[in-house]
């Protein structure tokens, strides 16, 4: 019942075009996918990040395997943590664990998907369609809220190294 207030919820912010106002989530199987959200991007800039929240109430364990955008050219998925006292970023080729009855946040600092290769940089108010597969909850289409440039992190720790 919860959930399918929240769906109702979110289907009335996506008809009012107010997507960004309030929170809004994606479904697939067990999973909640909460408020996947960015930062609109520096005019030629070709790397954006991407963050959300994945709440596992099932049984099962599962896992974050890949993502898809059409607004870049791959989507990797990312760590960022403290290697003593430097920051450091590193791809997880596996993806990232979704454990039976937990929640794993996507957030500046930690775990974060990156677009890279954008040709369009994201701006402020836009909604970028991408594609989260699941190992077992399989595909679902969400959508990040494009927010303010300012204040991402993620401006900090060097990702102009891994630009292709
Ligand atoms: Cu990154």
């Amino acid at each position: 019942m919860k959930n399918h207030l929240k769906n109702i919820a979110f289907l009335a912010a996506f008809l009012l075009g107010t997507g960004l106002a309030g929170a809004h989530g994606f479904k697939v199987g067990d999973l909640e996918i909460g408020h996947p959200y960015s930062r609109a991007m520096l005019p030629g800039a070709k790397v954006g990040g991407g963050y959300l929240k994945i709440v596992n109430p099932g049984k099962t364990d599962d896992r974050l395997v890949s993502v898809s955008s059409d607004r870049a050219a791959s989507v990797q998925i990312h760590e960022m943590s403290m290697d003593g006292t430097v920051m450091k970023m590193r791809e997880l080729p596996q993806g990232i664990p979704v454990p039976a009855g937990d929640t794993v946040e996507l957030k500046p600092g930690g775990y974060h998907l990156m677009f890279m290769n954008v040709s369009q940089p994201f701006k402020e108010g836009e909604m970028v369609k991408a594609v989260l597969n699941f190992e077992k909850a399989g595909p679902v289409e969400v959508e990040f809220a494009v927010g303010p440039a300012g204040g991402d992190t993620h401006a900090g720790h060097g990702h102009k190294e891994h630009k292709k």
